[in-house]
């Protein structure tokens, strides 16, 4: 081993002797060649990354166009997360609950060091010292990821804060959620992504795509955290945080969940229309990804998002659907599995300019063939570049949330917007979302299934205690935000979509911060209050008859139907699921008999 190794040693006998002792024990399993403790300094990056380029794993593009910025290539096959393979490991299974994969924590570590065993021969072992949230917020919590990737470790710089501050914070505090990672022989058949939320820990293994290996993002921020949030009464999910300001200059917070690839980032960047800009609306953004959020004194919801970065799905990323994202990647960018043009720009299906040349596997592209980009090509950004950027996201308080919204992709039945009574009704809306699968995890794409408040593949616990955990909010004392579904993905008889979406969903975020201040009109139903067509200002939008019936309307026969198979859903949870979620399901579901 050489002189970094004994690097370590500068940290013994302080309060960090529990991580020197950690990354011993990980460097005697794993045998690496070298030890480098990260400090996340602009000389270490610039360091890793030639090292990159040189031997392959980084290319570089245009430095004129894109400056500073680099192509990754991944193993085609390790392009998106693996939820058959990705486990919550509790002493009890019931713990983990239907919703996740299990084994028992003694059995897992066993099957997984056995994968470590000797796998950082001949490699450097990382050590990743990096805050979730802002460095000085009481909301945020610490981790450490060991990974054997540089990679890795150039994105983790991007995605959370890392390195030196953090180091200071988890000295002060003593602890911090322990993730081990290598990317082993990127063999799918040699690859788990196992959970300890007992022991705040996590041990990843033979993969090097972003969901499976930054451990700081749906490993510790959703799984590891929601259990943690459970404990300590507060909520880890997946959620985009935005502000809207309107032309009085009041600015509201809205949180909205949506599942992997269902629009989160396009939402959270919103450019609004024409008219709204010139009357002053303004959408500012705190995070697109995952939301950290806590009753505050004052009993409201307060939200930080604990990413520094955005890992964003590149394809049908342009000018026209997301300005703020593209402009936010024209420097500094890592992408992740995108085409190349001739003269090496970054290239991916919808982004509307230019030509491919290379596709996402190095090859000359060919159409007939596959896609430029994969379809679950990433950039990874810091958030500071996007021009909507909120510096409410450093802010240590968090901001106060006025709304929460839950969607997925639902190409019928299902209205453009509705809003929820109340609390416990609001928690059944999100307890049985149900959206159409896409590229972001490997399997079936297109695919209906019950995606529970867009946390199907990322709540580290059973989900009927974490139904109970959301009701539980309403205890009388808390200003909780109203909750509202909505739907951007209503198709019409040829398939087409009905709403035009991107910056017009502007239009039902103002309608939303009209029903919390009681200015904005809606109508009654069994499913929850729907706004009619009038109660929007739709004025420069065409929509056809038919799509006003259908984003407008309520389809009572479907929502029967709709409605048994959400009690099925909740009865397969057993005892465990609260009733007063399932009493919930009866009233309405005797209501839509009426
Ligand atoms: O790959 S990630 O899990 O980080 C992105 C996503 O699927 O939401
Ligand atoms: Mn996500």
């Amino acid at each position: 081993m050489n002189a970094s190794f004994i690097d370590m040693s500068a940290h013994a006998g302080s309060s960090l002797e529990s991580l020197n002792e950690w990354v011993a024990q990980v460097a005697a399993l794993t045998r690496p060649d070298a030890v480098h403790w990260c400090d996340g300094s602009d000389a270490e990056n610039d360091a890793l990354t030639a090292a990159m380029q040189a031997d392959g794993t980084l290319i570089k593009l245009n430095e004129e166009t894109h400056p500073g910025s680099w192509l990754h290539r991944s193993d085609p096959q390790d392009v998106a997360r693996v939820e058959h393979l990705t486990f919550v490991c509790t002493t009890e299974r019931d713990d983990a609950g239907p919703n996740n994969h299990w084994m028992a924590p003694a059995d897992a570590h066993a099957r997984i060091d056995a994968l470590f065993d000797g796998c950082m021969r001949g490699r450097t072992l990382y050590v990743i010292p990096y805050c979730m949230g802002p460095i000085d917020s009481p909301l945020s919590r610490c981790g450490v990821e060991i990974t054997d990737s540089p990679y890795v470790v150039a994105n983790m710089r991007i995605m959370t804060r890392m390195g030196a501050p953090a180091l200071a914070r988890i000295e002060r505090e003593g602890h911090f959620v322990k993730g081990l990672h290598s990317t082993g022989e990127l063999d799918p058949d040699r690859r788990f992504i196992m959970h300890f939320p007992e022991e705040l820990a996590i041990k990843s293994y033979g993969s090097g795509y972003g969901g499976n290996a930054l451990l700081g993002k749906k490993c510790h921020a959703l799984r590891i955290a929601s259990h943690q949030a459970r404990t300590e009464g507060w909520l880890a999910e997946h959620m985009l945080i935005l502000g809207l300001e309107n032309p009085q200059g009041e600015t509201h917070y809205i949180a909205a969940a949506f599942p992997s690839a269902c629009g989160k980032t396009n939402l959270a960047m919103l450019i609004p229309p024409e008219g709204y800009l010139k009357d002053g609306w303004k959408v500012t953004t705190v995070g697109d990804d995952i939301c950290w959020m806590r009753p505050g004194g004052d009993g409201r919801l307060y939200a930080i998002n604990p990413e520094a970065g955005f890992f964003g799905v590149a394809p049908g990323t342009s000018k026209k659907s997301n300005p703020n994202a593209l402009a936010s990647i024209q420097y500094n960018t890592i992408f992740t599995n995108v085409g190349l043009t001739a003269d090496n720009q970054p290239w991916w299906e919808g982004l509307g300019e230019g030509a491919p040349v290379t596709d996402w596997r190095g090859e000359p592209y060919n159409a007939a063939k596959r896609p430029a980009a994969h379809p679950n090509s990433r950039f990874t950004v810091s958030a500071r570049q996007c021009p909507s950027y909120s510096p409410e996201s450093e802010n240590p308080v968090g901001v106060p949330i006025s709304a929460i919204v839950f969607g997925g992709r639902r190409p019928s039945l299902v209205p453009l917007v509705f809003e929820a009574r109340d609390w416990t009704h609001g928690v059944l809306i999100g307890a049985a979302m149900g959206s159409e699968t896409t590229a972001a995890a490997t399997g079936a794409v297109g695919v209906m299934r019950r995606d529970p408040m867009a946390m199907k593949p990322f709540c580290g616990y059973n989900f009927a205690d974490y139904f109970s955990h959301w009701l539980d909010f309403d205890n009388g004392n808390n200003k909780l935000p109203k909750i509202f579904h909505v739907n951007w993905f209503r198709r019409g008889a040829e398939g087409d979509f009905l709403w035009p979406g991107f910056g017009e969903n502007l239009r039902v975020l103002e309608w939303m911060i009209g029903r919390v201040k009681g200015t904005a009109g809606a109508v009654e139903t069994p499913i929850g209050n729907l706004p009619t067509a009038s109660d929007l200002n739709l004025e420069g939008v065409a929509l056809s008859a038919e799509a006003v019936e259908k984003l407008f309307g309520f389809e009572r026969a479907g929502w029967q139907e709709e409605f048994a198979s959400i009690g099925e859903y909740l009865e397969e949870y057993g005892p465990r699921m609260p009733q007063a979620l399932k009493d919930e399901q009866r009233r309405i579901a005797a209501q839509l008999q009426d």
